[in-house]
């Protein structure tokens, strides 16, 4: 897979201070520990660009990286933490909100969930927020090497049956499966967004 050239511009817990021209930005969104900073490496070719770690809770602000001069990746904190201090867990719920709800060029949302699992209260708000919202988003399902191939066909399966309208990829760090998949997804819709068509990750 050819590399992406990245530039980490910058760990932001004050939404007010994040980049402000106008290049779309895609958000990696997910339950802590799904694999967001890992599947944000794999995409870009660097094993170690976006910190990750077996302690849930790692990525605690937004996280920018800018991709070939072109659009940014934005990781952000993942929500469920249940060991985290209530005050901390508040905060970070409040800078994700934040960003999710004032950024006008966020053009697309890549929303992580781990393949042996089943959406929980807080993965079905964000999704609920991400369709009340009209953004264009991508479902990966994370960890696909932990389970089987017909138990991840199954839950391919009843994922889609379940979310009619979502695009929906597994996804391997580890094989490496839906990398290309989701690499395309990104590829389109920075188009769409630089071509004028789309208006706050809506398509027109
Ligand atoms: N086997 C396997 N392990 C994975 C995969 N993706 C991530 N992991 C592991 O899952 C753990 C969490 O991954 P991270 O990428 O740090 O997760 P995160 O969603 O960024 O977590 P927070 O920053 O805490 O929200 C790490 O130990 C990873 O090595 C995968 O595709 N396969
Ligand atoms: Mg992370």
């Amino acid at each position: 897979m050819k590399s992406r050239r990245t530039e980490f511009i910058g760990s932001f817990s004050d939404v007010r201070k994040i980049p402000s021209d106008s290049r779309p930005q895609i958000a990696f969104g997910g339950r802590s520990n799904v694999g967001k900073s890992t599947l944000l490496n794999s995409l870009v070719g660097q094993k170690k660009l976006a910190r990750t770690s077996k302690t849930p809770g790692r990525t605690q602000a937004l996280n920018f990286f800018l991709i070939n001069d072109r659009y940014y990746f934005v990781d952000l904190p993942g929500y469920g933490f249940a060991k985290a201090p209530e005050n901390v867990r508040l905060a970070w719920g409040k800078v994700v909100d934040k960003y999710l709800n004032t950024v006008d060029n966020l053009c697309g949302f890549v929303f992580l969930l781990d393949c042996r699992r089943d959406p929980k209260e807080e993965d079905l708000m964000l999704l609920e927020w991400l369709e009340d919202r009209k953004l264009t988003y991508i479902m990966v399902l994370t960890k696909a090497d932990k389970i089987g191939r017909g138990a991840l066909a199954k839950k391919m399966s009843d994922m889609k049956q379940a979310f009619k309208s979502a695009d929906m990829v597994p996804f391997s760090a580890q094989t490496g499966i839906g990398i290309a998949e989701i690499l395309k997804w990104v590829d389109n819709i920075v188009e769409k967004y630089k071509s004028g068509q789309m208006v706050r990750g809506s398509e027109k």
